[in-house]
């Protein structure tokens, strides 16, 4: 069942002391939510953690607060402690240490549509672009404090989860909110500059590397890219380096879909579809236990790399030339 926004503000004022948590490779809707949220619980007086399974990487370090972010501890907290999932679609990806604390979330936060409602209190709205914006929404609707690092931490998590203000799920409304974290002390432009041009150069080199491994297929309407441990390797790169990688092959005009395979080095296959609005990806992603949003969606798996690979690749382009 689903929470009104006053409940979960009844729920805040209620405890006071929380653990929030969001999914493994945390994205920047993951540690803005993570981080507007535990900055506003803290500016209401409360004692708050902030874990995921990766700890604090080295993109988000111009966060505000970014460094009370760590990776998730094996001890659970204590009992007292309520714990909030935020932008997390499945109670597992909030990681395997997580899942070790044999605990359920007693707050859920997030937008992904696919979402089961794992948590004991639940506010999953899929409409919204970002979990960064839902938030922003409670903390509006109970009058929380929106202090300006609360305000840029969500406006980092609404600015990158609507890749700019680019894709179909931005909203009049994403508009707004953007508007008023701007008024209560997001600088956009700062932010953008740490958001969007600061990246290392082992990520171009992935990148160069990736380029070369894209094929175009089905009228040049699903490109389809492949990223190995030995590319990162030869990058001198990490896992970091990969997000965002996958818009590059949706800048051709002719392209509807966007495929990224990732090879795993500890053994599976990582999958990251894009669509530029008519294919459903979230969709296709499902047929293998996959998740995410009709332009965005992803898969994780431990078939067979080839034969897995190319039974994709068929539906999607089944799909596009439907
Ligand atoms: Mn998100």
């Amino acid at each position: 069942m689903q929470a009104s926004f006053s409940a979960v503000g009844e729920f805040l004022r209620a405890h006071q002391s929380f653990t929030i948590l969001s999914h493994i490779r945390p994205d920047g809707d993951a540690y803005g939510s993570t981080l507007g949220l535990g900055l506003c619980l803290r500016a209401m007086g409360k004692s708050v953690t902030l874990y995921n399974e990766d700890g604090l990487t080295s993109r988000f370090t111009y966060l505000p607060g970014c460094e009370t972010v760590a990776a998730t501890p094996a001890v659970a907290p204590s009992r007292e402690t309520q714990i909030i999932a935020v932008d997390t679609a499945e109670m597992s990806r909030l990681g395997k240490t997580f899942m070790g604390w044999r605990r359920t979330p007693d707050l859920n936060i997030d937008h992904h549509v696919s979402n089961p409602l794992y948590g004991q209190l639940n506010v999953v709205v899929s409409d919204s672009p970002a979990t960064a914006e839902v938030l922003y929404e409670i903390m509006r609707a109970n009058d929380l404090p929106i202090t300006p690092e609360v305000a840029a931490n969500l406006f980092i998590g609404l600015s990158t989860d609507t890749g700019s203000f680019r894709y179909r799920s931005t909203t009049t409304r994403s508009f707004e909110v953007a508007a008023a974290l701007s008024a209560a002390g997001a600088d956009p432009a700062t932010l953008a500059q740490h958001a969007y041009l600061s990246y290392p150069a082992s990520r171009f080199r992935l990148l160069r590397l990736l380029l070369q491994t894209t094929e175009f297929l089905a009228e040049d309407r699903v490109c389809s890219c492949t990223l190995t441990p030995a590319m990162y390797a030869e990058a001198g790169s990490c896992t970091d380096d990969t997000e965002g990688l996958i818009e590059y092959m949706l800048m051709t005009e002719s392209v509807e879909v966007a495929v990224m395979f990732e090879e795993m080095a500890s053994g599976g296959v990582r999958v990251s579809l894009r669509s530029r609005g008519r294919i459903d990806v979230q969709k296709i992603a499902s047929l293998f236990g996959g998740g995410g949003h009709k332009a965005a969606a992803g898969i994780r798996t431990s078939l067979p790399f080839d034969s897995f690979r190319s039974e994709l690749l068929d539906k999607i382009v089944a799909a596009v030339r439907q």
